[in-house]
């Protein structure tokens, strides 16, 4: 039998998803993960029964409410759909879904858009933290049009600041969750960081890469991801992630010198598909930990100057700018903020349907 939930389909920085209210879905995590799968059309590596675009970066949901919380308007919980298995993961955060959450609760009338601009304040549910956005509302409605640009995305729309300020050590405990600015593991030289997201540098000479192949090549190469794998798997414990085989995290960051002028060049397993571009928070953890000198990466990259520094990350589809505030103390490397431009766009207001049976069927 055909069942409704009210949904809005949005794009949220370089990713695209499914939005809901969380009272319109099962509070039990079990029964609404089974709907989340059947909306989005999971397991199946086309996700052709369903909305989700065969890709994690496409396969997403944003799960919203009215906050309870001082100052904060909203609460957001990110989920992860598998696209080629029968499970969810909420076990990391996403800072580009994270763009349409603000938009969303507006047109959702869970916040009272100023008229000018509106700033809205989202408690990210996954990592127990805090981000700012500022949304343009003329006349007190969302403005997507707008004239600013973000790699990976054609065109131009509204942009929309985001500034995160407790996220470092969200996931991990610490920014940097073993102690050290870089360690050995499996005879690589690594670097562990969670500032948002928990992400692990490694530069591209140490695996015989330049560092700039093409997503593609990286995909295709079974020996890399294989390396790559192994890597994540003994690092999981370490960062404080425990078991880390069914999670979608850490985040398995490629680190080569800059080409365009930027902070670095990255090439990010997330963790078995390559971005298409990087995430919001795994840029925030990289740009933050490449200015640390001792961080993999430090040397390569070409660093700014000043207490805030505005940190290029190259990717495969050109940069993300990422300003980390630095703290005055230089013996503090948790920066005292960390925000990204993003811009996101609502694409459709309507009603997902799923089967209620069982998926596997
Ligand atoms: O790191 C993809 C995305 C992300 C995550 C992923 C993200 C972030 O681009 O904040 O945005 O790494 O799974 O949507």
């Amino acid at each position: 039998m055909q069942k409704a939930v009210p949904c809005l389909l949005m794009r949220g920085g370089t990713s695209k998803g499914a939005y809901f209210l969380a009272e319109d879905l099962p509070q039990d995590p079990v029964a609404r993960d089974k709907v989340l799968l059947g909306i989005m059309g999971s397991p199946d590596k086309r996700q052709i029964d369903g909305v989700g675009g065969a890709h994690p970066l496409t396969s997403k949901v944003a799960i919203i409410k009215k906050s309870e919380r001082p100052g904060v308007d909203v609460d957001y919980l990110f989920v992860q759909v598998v696209v080629d298995e029968a499970r969810t993961s909420t076990s990391q955060n996403c800072g580009n879904i994270l763009a349409g959450v603000g938009p969303f609760a507006i047109e959702k009338g869970l916040v009272q858009a100023e008229h000018g601009e509106t700033l809205v304040t989202v408690y990210m549910e996954n990592t127990d933290s805090i981000a700012k956005q500022r949304i343009r509302t003329p006349g007190g409605k969302v403005e997507y049009a707008g004239e600013a640009r973000i790699d990976g995305v054609p065109g131009t729309h509204a942009p929309i600041m985001i500034e995160f300020l407790d996220v470092a050590g969200s996931s991990c405990g610490a920014l940097f969750p073993t102690g050290n600015f870089s360690d050995e593991v499996n005879g690589l030289k690594v670097t562990m960081v969670d500032n948002g997201m928990p992400v692990v540098m490694i530069d591209a000479r140490d695996l015989g890469l330049r560092g700039d192949e093409s997503i593609a090549d990286m995909e295709a190469n079974d020996a890399l991801k294989a390396k790559i794998e192994e890597l994540r798997l003994a690092v999981g414990p370490m960062m404080n992630l425990g078991d880390v085989k069914e999670k979608t995290v850490p985040k398995m960051t490629i680190v080569s010198p800059p080409l365009n002028g930027g902070l670095i060049n990255t090439r990010s397993f997330i963790p078995h598909r390559v971005h298409d571009a990087i995430g919001v928070l795994a840029a925030a953890s990289v740009a933050t930990a490449a200015n640390i000198p001792g961080a993999v990466g430090h040397d390569l990259a070409n660093i700014p100057q000043g207490q805030r520094r505005m940190c290029e990350v190259e990717h495969p589809t050109g940069s993300m700018g990422v300003e980390v505030e630095l703290d005055p103390d230089p013996d503090v490397q948790v920066p005292l903020s960390t925000s990204i431009m993003r811009t996101a766009r609502l694409l459709m207001d309507g009603t997902a349907y799923y089967l209620d049976k069982p998926y596997s069927e």
